[in-house]
């Protein structure tokens, strides 16, 4: 079942029919657990209608905050160690992978976050930037996953390899996020073979594909929820960025105008302009 959101409201898909359902409240209509079954319960007495149209979706999330999670694929390690040689803190990219306690960072809130066909934005601070396409998880407030979406984690990686301390900058602000199209929302797992792939297109020609699966994430989903909620409070839920599995070769760097689709199977395609 997907969810997307529109204005006032939201549009359900189940077994290839749509419904419309009114929500006046975003953050309670995400936050709650089981939420698989209280969505086809949702559904009941629903309006169906035919279609949905694409242009107008929104992020589909409320105010809730977005974290990420970083260095859980033996591919963001290397890149990372490699980016920050210079600076004489490759080792700790060895050390956060291996540790028990995965990294997590703040991302972004709602205002920095866009939504589908949104304008995501590089620095202009920034001289080498990268999308990190991300499985992106719902999480209610009691710490339960609930849905599944894709994010793109826009990364500075001239800023993130002069200093690890620049983190925060090479990872937030305006326009850094994008999530969506929608919520994906199984009553299981997401499947390990899951895969998630990345296209770049440069004036309509592609410039970078790549593809993984999702069992090549050396850590357990609910293991990062786990630390995540172990001092944070959610009253609303939250998201939480996965960490990226593919990362382009480090002559690459984003161009204005360039296109990011990011694809997970399942939940669909979340495609941004770069600017
Ligand atoms: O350690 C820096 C950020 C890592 C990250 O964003 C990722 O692995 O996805
Ligand atoms: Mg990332």
């Amino acid at each position: 079942m997907r969810v997307d959101k529109v204005k006032n409201g939201a549009i359900v898909v189940q077994n290839n029919q749509f419904f419309t359902l009114e929500v006046s409240n975003w953050d309670m209509f995400l936050n709650r657990t089981n939420l698989h079954r209280k969505l086809l319960n949702d559904l009941i007495g629903a309006i169906e209608i035919d279609d949905v149209d694409l242009e107008s979706l929104e992020v589909p999330m409320g105010t809730q905050e977005i974290w990420a999670a970083g260095v859980t694929y033996l591919k963001s390690k290397d890149a990372r160690k490699e980016e920050s040689r210079k600076a004489g803190s490759a080792s700790f990219y060895d050390q956060v992978y291996d540790a028990e306690r995965p990294e997590l960072f703040f991302k972004a809130s709602a205002l920095r976050t866009v939504a589908h066909n949104g304008t995501v934005r590089i620095r202009k601070d920034s001289k080498w930037n990268v999308p990190e396409p991300e499985l992106t998880l719902l999480l209610s407030s009691q710490g339960t996953i609930e849905g599944y979406t894709i994010g793109n984690d826009m990364s500075s990686r001239s800023i993130e390899g002069e200093n690890p301390l620049y983190l925060p900058q090479a990872k937030t602000y305006d326009g850094c996020a994008a999530l969506g199209p929608c919520i994906y929302v199984l009553d299981k797992l997401l499947p390990v073979k899951t895969g998630i792939r990345l296209d770049i297109l440069r004036k309509s020609k592609t410039v970078f594909s790549e593809e993984i699966q999702l069992k090549k994430m050396k850590r357990k989903l609910q293991d990062l929820v786990d630390y995540l909620f172990r001092e944070n409070s959610f009253p609303n839920g939250c998201f939480l960025m996965t960490g990226t599995g593919i990362i382009p070769s480090k002559e690459f760097t984003l161009q204005i105008g360039d296109k990011t689709l990011i694809s997970i199977e399942g939940i669909g395609t979340l495609t941004n302009i770069v600017a």
